[in-house]
């Protein structure tokens, strides 16, 4: 066994958004280093195939929705009574719906996004945050987004919501000062998942098309990202990363040109 598993070995994760993309691939990544893993997902179908592929006993599916104010309970009615309590948080579920600008968007497409991305993720860290506080080690590692820095046309409320995850990170880190626990905003650009689908209202060819003639980050790159931000020393805390594929970059401000000037 490397340094890294030993570090996870038994460790006990919660990893939101587990159905899919990168949660799928950080669920894997983490059994197969020794960490026992709540999957926390929607699709209970989705989390009992992931299972039966890991056939693993550090796998515990959890089927609910961090919108619902029940959640945290669904995930502690499921933690094996052999496992210790939760002391890495992965707050990884989150979407994007739409691209368009902000004065064609739906509203109810804003309250989900801030739903999930933001009320799920607090909903979870408070409820652990105790938890956390009292493990002699523990992470809280939360999905960010480029977007959260560089605002882009049509990322109006998703941006705001990412930068929303990335700031509260960096708080935490501040109201955890002096306890054992590390707080990471992990702020990925394109990453090939089924997250462009969602933004896209389910039309697959669009959504392919954004990822057309370049290389995406891949869900694997992001979950071994957060291995390695893990397997740090004890000592060592990333405040945040922002990771994008080679072939993206940052774009000139627009300026809107009058005609009649
Ligand atoms: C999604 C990354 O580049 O589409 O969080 O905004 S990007």
């Amino acid at each position: 066994m490397n340094e890294s598993q030993n570090q996870l070995r038994n460790r006990v994760a919660i990893v939101t958004g587990a159905t899919a993309g990168i949660g799928k691939s950080l669920v894997e990544k983490l059994v197969s280093n020794g960490v026992r893993c709540l999957a926390v997902g929607r699709r209970a179908s989705r989390l009992e195939a992931l299972g039966a592929s890991l056939g693993n006993a550090r796998f515990q599916a959890v089927a609910t929705d961090i919108r619902e104010a029940n959640s945290p309970d669904e995930i502690l009615k499921a933690l094996p009574a052999d496992w210790a309590m939760p002391d890495l948080l992965i707050n990884n579920a989150g979407l994007a719906l739409g691209i368009a600008p902000a004065i064609d968007c739906q509203l109810s497409d804003w309250l989900t996004m801030i739903d999930t991305n933001i009320a799920g993720l607090v909903r979870l860290t408070h409820r652990f945050l105790p938890s956390l506080v009292s493990a002699p080690r523990a992470d809280i590692i939360n999905l960010s987004s480029i977007a959260a820095t560089y605002p882009y046309p049509g990322g109006n409320v998703y941006g705001a919501t990412k930068a929303f995850v990335r700031q509260f990170s960096l708080g935490l880190r501040a109201d955890l000062l002096g306890t054992n626990v590390r707080v990471s905003s992990i702020e990925p650009g394109m990453c090939e998942t089924e997250f462009s689908i969602v933004r896209n209202g389910g039309d697959e060819s669009r959504a392919k098309s954004v990822y057309a003639g370049m290389s995406p980050l891949t869900p694997d790159d992001i979950a071994s990202l957060v291995l390695s931000v893990l397997s740090l020393p004890a000592h060592v805390n990333i405040n945040s990363i922002e990771v994008m594929p080679t072939q993206q970059a940052f774009s000139a401000l627009s300026v809107h040109r009058d005609q009649s000037m």
